[in-house]
């Protein structure tokens, strides 16, 4: 009897805790381990030097003179990027393979003597050099004489079936707000002005992605898998949670597709009613589309946007933009690889691995300090129910200099933890060099100025349930 006692006290204490919340989906936690990934912007809009083409382009301008799909995926990966998203059609609407839905595409053009597939090639090598693929299809398409119409609704989703069956399986299946306006339309050159809570039948629309493509998720202004983190900056707010109730305008009542209140993008909502993590969209140049006078972002901001996108569990997606050549500029190219080599120097080496931990709680079973140093998200510590504050302290062999602080959270039971500080020894005394809310899939804290010393405290201080952590870091930035 006693033995049995203590046998069903010791299982009970090693099960998992309960999940909290709103949970990420299976496709969604990929996302979340594909962190920083490039989005494509390159058709007759990029002849014309414009960000966006009218849809009365000539087919004959999209020429590219040496277009080369390896040269820039090549560099999208020497930019760490994991996964690249191709603008298949832009709001132009010239389609990048030669599409059955509309005579606007590449096949009119002298690509490839009028035989080409862009985004064939570009999925070719974005598989060929074990990077995800993802798709965006604008909705809004200037040149159709039919767009503002009912029938062009079917137009649009015929689009995005072509895409979704001959492409094979993709990651993204990204949905632009921009739509309605003036346009071309077939020689029309008016403008139409659409509903976008109901033109496109968002429901029906997106039914069409989860069957063909339910690994796929869904970006759009308010998800549904995915949410625009309301600016084209590159930066989630300070505080930000995965957690999100897209909002309509009023403020009070949950948005349809097309029509969000942005002000609360940025941030997200606590115990907001679906996992729907943040998305930070920012060309790599200034513009989306590549315009010969304007400069690539230097590897330093890249860094920086960063650390205030992933490191904020959010996704990183920039813009890379090919010259009329059809490769990326050498200055792009070299401001990526600086950036991928930093991002890949800095995390190489977790300072903190041969730490001793202290901690003022523990789960017990395999939920226990040495799962928080593994350098294995899929393992984590965590407290016993009751507990919703504890201390982690870290001794280290040796004094250590680090200016990056990296903390995650086991995201499969839920956006947990509210509020935490950071403290480091220093002179013989504690001292908070961070205060801090939300963590989620990664939290990477840059101190003012890099800190030298062989003890670390991490308080958690706020959580509506028990604790989980999968991971802890300290890096030093290293060029
Ligand atoms: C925006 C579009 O209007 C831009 O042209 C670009 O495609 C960007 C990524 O999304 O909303
Ligand atoms: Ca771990």
């Amino acid at each position: 009897m006693i033995l049995f006692l203590f046998l069903s006290a010791a299982t009970y204490a090693q099960n998992p805790p309960k999940p909290y919340g709103a949970l990420p989906s299976k496709r969604q936690l990929s996302w979340h381990d594909t962190e920083v990934y490039g989005l494509i912007h390159f058709t007759p809009t990029t002849f014309e030097n414009k960000e966006w083409g009218f849809g009365d382009a000539d087919p004959k301008t999209f020429n590219p003179t040496d277009f080369n799909a390896d040269q820039i995926i090549q560099a999208a990966k020497a930019g760490g990027l994991k996964g690249i998203i191709l603008v298949a059609k832009h709001h132009d609407g010239f389609a990048l393979w030669p599409t059955k839905t509309t005579r606007y595409n590449i096949s009119q053009s002298p690509f490839r003597g009028g035989k080409g597939n862009l985004v064939k090639e570009v999925e070719q090598a974005v598989r060929k050099n074990g990077l995800k693929f993802g798709v965006y299809c604008s909705p809004w398409d200037r040149n159709n004489a039919l767009y503002g119409t009912d029938k062009y609704l079917a137009i649009y989703q015929a689009q995005l079936k072509e895409l979704y069956s001959n492409f094979g399986a993709l990651f993204m299946s990204w949905h632009d707000g921009a739509n309605g306006g003036d346009g071309y339309y077939g020689g029309a050159r008016e403008k139409r002005s659409i509903d976008n809570t109901t033109y496109y039948d968002w429901n029906n629309t997106w039914a069409i992605t989860r069957k063909m493509q339910p690994m796929a998720n869904i970006f759009s202004d308010i998800g549904l898998d995915i949410r625009w983190v309301g600016n084209e900056d590159g930066h989630a707010a300070e505080t930000s949670w995965a957690t999100f109730t897209p909002m309509a305008p009023d403020g009070k009542s949950v948005a349809v597709p097309g029509q969000a209140n942005y002000p609360q993008s940025p941030e997200g909502i606590r115990n907001g009613k679906f996992w729907m993590p943040a998305e930070c969209d920012v060309p790599l140049r200034k513009g989306w589309f590549f315009h010969a006078n304007e400069k690539p972002k230097s590897p330093e901001t890249l860094f920086d946007l960063y650390l205030k996108s992933v490191g904020r569990g959010a996704g990183l997606d920039l813009g890379l933009a090919p010259d009329t050549r059809g490769q990326l500029h050498a200055d792009d190219v070299a401001s990526l690889k600086t950036f991928g080599d930093m991002v890949k120097h800095t995390f190489a080496n977790n300072l903190a691995k041969n730490a001793k931990l202290k901690l003022s709680n523990s789960r017990g079973g395999k939920y226990n300090a040495a799962a928080l140093l593994d350098n294995n998200k899929a393992t984590y510590w965590a407290t016993t129910d009751q507990v919703h504050e504890a201390t982690i302290e870290l001794n280290l062999p040796a004094s250590k200099t680090f200016d990056i602080i990296s903390l995650q959270e086991y995201i499969q039971l839920g956006q947990r933890i509210e509020a935490y500080t950071v403290e480091i020894f220093e002179n013989g005394a504690w001292k908070k060099v961070y205060d801090g809310t939300s963590i989620g899939a990664k939290r990477l804290i840059q101190l003012d100025a890099a800190v030298t010393t062989n003890k670390v405290k991490i308080n958690i201080t706020k959580s509506p349930v028990c604790i989980t952590l999968s991971e802890i870091g300290l890096y030093k930035k290293t060029a």
